[in-house]
């Protein structure tokens, strides 16, 4: 008799078993039982994780199963499991995005380990365009609400109640309770809406306007779907953008990658004490 073939549950057909499955992993790799906070740390915000408490266990997301392969991401993605008083945070070290190729349920697969983890808050950060006018590049700003065109969602399929409901309710998709209380750490932090795109082309000017005309004034590559994913699960989201850029369009300026970057290094500090001094009042 061959022994049984056992397969990791797959995040795209079984997206429940599969999250349920890299907790335990999460819990075995980590010594911790329960995270209760996750933070995903998007470009430019990764010192933000050095701000956050003793980093009391660190391995590749990959080892959690359901997360693609290093190869494809590019570089080796870790997730950290993080001591801060009582608390314990989880903070993926990086994201997977649509236009990588990857179905939504894989996008969406770290924010739904988490809250099978334990995690009753997830805090989504990401590089953004800034469309409304006084906008500033290295300016953080909360997202106060969202425009999916990304065309996807993941929620398609059957749906699993194990999760969530079918129809899940969006109208505080971003927690007002968190939003406050990011507030109350800086009281100077604006809002604003965040339009979701594709990518990865950054918009044409015709773009751009139409982003506008349809209420966005951030845009970017990310976050609607695990938003969508969270608030689906349950947990509270807080969304932060850091402005690296002023949408194409309206500035002269070539947008580059690279200048995205640069500023985001620039912002690393400021925006670590943030997301730090925000997740420790969760
Ligand atoms: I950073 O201007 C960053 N990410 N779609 N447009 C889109 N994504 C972005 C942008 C931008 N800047």
């Amino acid at each position: 008799m061959g022994a049984a073939l056992v397969t990791f549950p797959d995040p795209v057909t079984s997206p429940f078993d599969a999250a349920e499955a890299s907790a335990a992993r999460l819990a075995e790799a980590t010594g911790v039982e329960r995270h209760d906070v996750a933070v995903v740390l998007g470009s430019g915000w990764k010192p933000a994780a050095d701000r956050m408490g003793e980093v009391t266990a660190e391995l590749p997301m990959t080892e959690l199963g359901g997360f693609p392969e290093a190869s494809v991401q590019g570089h080796g993605t870790t997730v950290r499991s993080i001591r801060n008083g009582d608390r314990h945070i989880l903070a993926f070290m990086g994201r997977v995005h649509l236009y990588e190729g990857h179905h939504p349920n894989v996008v969406a697969h770290g924010v739904r380990t988490a809250v099978r983890a334990g995690a009753k808050a997830v805090v989504l950060t990401n590089a953004a365009g800034g469309l409304r006018p006084g906008m500033w590049a290295g300016q953080p700003v909360l997202i106060s609400d969202h425009v999916n065109l990304t065309g996807h969602t993941p929620l398609l399929g059957v749906n699993d109640e194990r999760f969530g409901p079918r129809f899940p309710d969006m109208s505080h998709a971003y927690a007002p309770r968190l939003r406050e209380l990011a507030r109350s750490v800086d009281p100077e932090l604006e809002e604003a809406v965040y339009l979701g795109l594709l990518g990865p082309t950054y918009e044409t000017p015709a773009e751009v306007r139409m982003v506008g005309a349809l209420g966005g004034e951030l845009v970017g590559m990310s976050t609607v779907l695990e938003t969508i994913a969270a608030a689906h699960a349950g947990a509270e989201v807080l969304a932060v953008s850091l402005v690296t850029n002023l949408a194409a369009g309206l500035t002269d300026e070539v947008l580059d990658h690279d200048d995205v970057l640069a500023v985001a290094a620039t912002s690393a500090e400021r925006m670590g004490t943030l997301i730090a001094d925000i997740v420790g009042r969760i």
